[in-house]
């Protein structure tokens, strides 16, 4: 079952359309910013919110970036698996991933690691936290909190979409 965090945080009614942004420091390549544009289309579908892309960094309500290890923001990654990404309850929107981490951006699994990450996977996971989901305990959610190396699951599943549709 679907989860909220504490205090049940969410964007305010008032907000439905909300804009993303990259930290231009990582020169993210189109192929990563398409992963990241489906990953937010899988829950506007089932919600009144629009996501768009801004190229303004700081005007962005949600903000997307790459790190390794101590990033500033008090949640240091650790190299390789265990900590993949974070995103932070609204309305703070800062959705960041483990830059030490192998990420697999299209449908082939090209890149033979056997611990590369499935990058819209845990980009649809993490939205589901930007957006106030926390973490269900049902299986084939997006947001049940463990995935294995190389699985692609990016299909919300009804569970997901009860509970982003209590929120919006
Ligand atoms: N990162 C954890 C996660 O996003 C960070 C975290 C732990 C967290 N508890 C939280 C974030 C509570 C918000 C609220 O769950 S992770 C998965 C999954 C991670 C894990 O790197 O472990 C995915 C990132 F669910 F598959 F295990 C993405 Cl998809
Ligand atoms: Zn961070
Ligand atoms: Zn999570």
């Amino acid at each position: 079952h679907y989860s909220f965090f504490p205090g049940m945080p969410r964007w305010s009614t008032r907000r439905r359309d909300l804009t993303y942004a990259f930290d231009p420091r990582n020169q993210l390549s189109d192929d990563v910013k398409r992963v990241f544009g489906n990953a937010f289309t899988r829950w506007s579908e089932w919600t009144p919110l629009t996501f768009t892309e801004t190229n303004d960094y700081n005007s962005g309500d949600l903000k997307i970036g790459f790190y390794g290890g101590d990033h500033g923001d008090g949640e240091a990654f650790d190299g390789v698996l265990g900590t993949l990404a974070h995103a932070f309850a609204p309305p703070r929107g800062l959705l960041h991933l483990d830059s030490d981490e192998t990420w697999i951006i299209d449908d082939v699994f090209a890149s033979g690691s056997p611990a590369a990450m499935d990058l819209e996977s845990v980009a649809v996971h993490e939205i589901g936290h930007l957006l106030g989901l926390g973490h269900s305990s049902v299986e084939e959610a997006v947001m049940f909190p463990t995935i294995s190396a190389g699985v692609r699951k990016v299909e919300l599943a009804r569970d997901d979409v009860e509970g982003i549709q209590v929120l919006y």
